[in-house]
């Protein structure tokens, strides 16, 4: 953990005591980059997380009585409701705490009021997954604080139907696989049909995971992503009604798509495709990556891009801008927009020797172009969720 982490605790711990008079347990659940395996989640299809350096706190304390006080140390706001009377409220970032106290509940497991104060250094919008770190974060905290013996699996699992019932995105299992689950210096290869998951290590050797933050995120993404979401569906089902045996994607083959989306519809086939092909770019890119081809692994990782932004339809102006300024840097290995899209971040694999220069060339490049701001991160790996203090 480093220095500005430390702080972070520190100052988290002197706010709740401030505020509630008494020491808090300090719970940290990082955010994640996904090397490629887009979309693929809630396909049923393998994914290629890391959880990363940045990550949510929260501070939480147990109450006498029934309520729920929270506090956001970013957005300065507070939030109060009474156990009994739990309800999605307008605030976002309280929707995700009061979410997973949601699914606690809905366990018929009782618990009593508590306090929590929320921080952390995830960029909201980024797609880092902020929500998803504070979902684990307040799983993993209400777990440790009134001792309830769930598993780490479950958490991730009640995070997920958090962001389902109070978020109402219906994203699949990765963001907070990754973020409970992560290790340092390894990516996780996770089989979401099976949830079957191991550590690959991370050797980049001289190479490190740049982020590029388009500091964007349109308003389209979460409308989209359900939609997606359905035309996968649609595809399996005009499949099925010839192969039964097929439930997602994850059995659908080209042949398949071809065969019997191709000739129906043409969109659902774009969409079909792009997420079969995923799969098996994941697959040997993770070959590749066991292999210490970074060279290989980039070049599907361009591949992945070019298929979420042609087929799946899910980037924008601004991560094309990025991912087509780099193609051909030499020192940039692959480059790819990253999480559900319309916004957020590229994920690159740069020669750390070149890092410099080119955050230099194309944040004013970027600035020329599109009149933003561009933010750039680079991403160490790090252990999923734990009690910090
Ligand atoms: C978002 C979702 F939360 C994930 O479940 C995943 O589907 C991702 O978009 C796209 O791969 O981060």
């Amino acid at each position: 953990m480093d220095m500005e982490q430390n702080e972070i605790i520190i100052s988290i711990s002197k706010n709740f005591d401030e505020k509630f008079g008494s020491k808090p347990l300090v719970i940290r659940s990082p955010g994640r980059v996904n090397i490629i395996g887009e979309h693929t989640d809630y396909n049923d299809g393998f994914v290629l997380p890391a959880a990363i350096d940045k990550a949510i706190y929260v501070a939480i304390g147990k109450r006498d009585d029934n309520n729920i006080l929270l506090y956001s140390k970013e957005f300065n706001e507070a939030h109060k409701v009474k156990i009994t009377e739990l309800k999605k409220c307008e605030k976002q970032w309280a929707n995700y705490i009061l979410g997973v106290t949601a699914q606690i509940l809905k366990r018929g497991i009782a618990i009593p009021g508590f306090n929590i104060v929320l921080d952390g250094d995830v960029p909201v919008g980024a797609g880092l997954s902020s929500s998803a770190a504070i979902e684990c974060a307040t799983g993993f905290a209400l777990n440790e604080l009134f001792q309830l013996q769930i598993s780490k699996e479950d958490i991730v699992k009640m995070a997920q139907k958090a962001e389902h019932e109070y978020a109402g995105v219906m994203v699949g299992i990765m963001d907070m696989f990754a973020s409970v689950f992560g290790k340092k210096d390894h990516v996780l290869k996770l089989d979401c049909r099976s949830l079957q998951h191991e550590y690959v290590p991370l050797k980049l050797e001289g190479i490190k995971i740049v982020l590029l933050n388009t500091n964007v995120k349109h308003s389209l993404a979460s409308s989209e992503y359900n939609t997606r979401r359905k035309q996968c569906e649609e595809g399996v089902e005009l499949i099925k009604k010839h192969h039964p045996e097929v439930n997602s994607l994850r059995d659908v083959t080209m042949q398949m798509l071809h065969q019997y989306v191709a000739p129906k519809d043409e969109i659902i086939f774009k969409r079909c495709k792009y997420v079969v092909e995923e799969n098996i770019r994941l697959l040997s890119g993770c070959e590749d990556l066991r292999n210490g081809d970074i060279k290989s692994l980039g070049k599907k990782m361009f591949q992945s891009h070019d298929g979420l932004s042609k087929e799946y339809e899910v980037s924008c102006k601004e991560l094309d801008f990025l991912v087509d300024y780099v193609r051909d840097f030499p020192a940039v290995l692959g480059s790819r927009m990253m999480g559900g899209g319309f916004g957020g971040c590229t994920i690159n694999l740069v020669k750390e020797e070149a890092i410099e220069d080119l955050i230099t060339e194309i944040t004013a490049a970027y600035k020329q172009k599109m009149n933003l701001d561009l933010t750039a991160y680079v991403a160490k790996t790090e252990d999923g969720t734990s009690v910090v203090s």
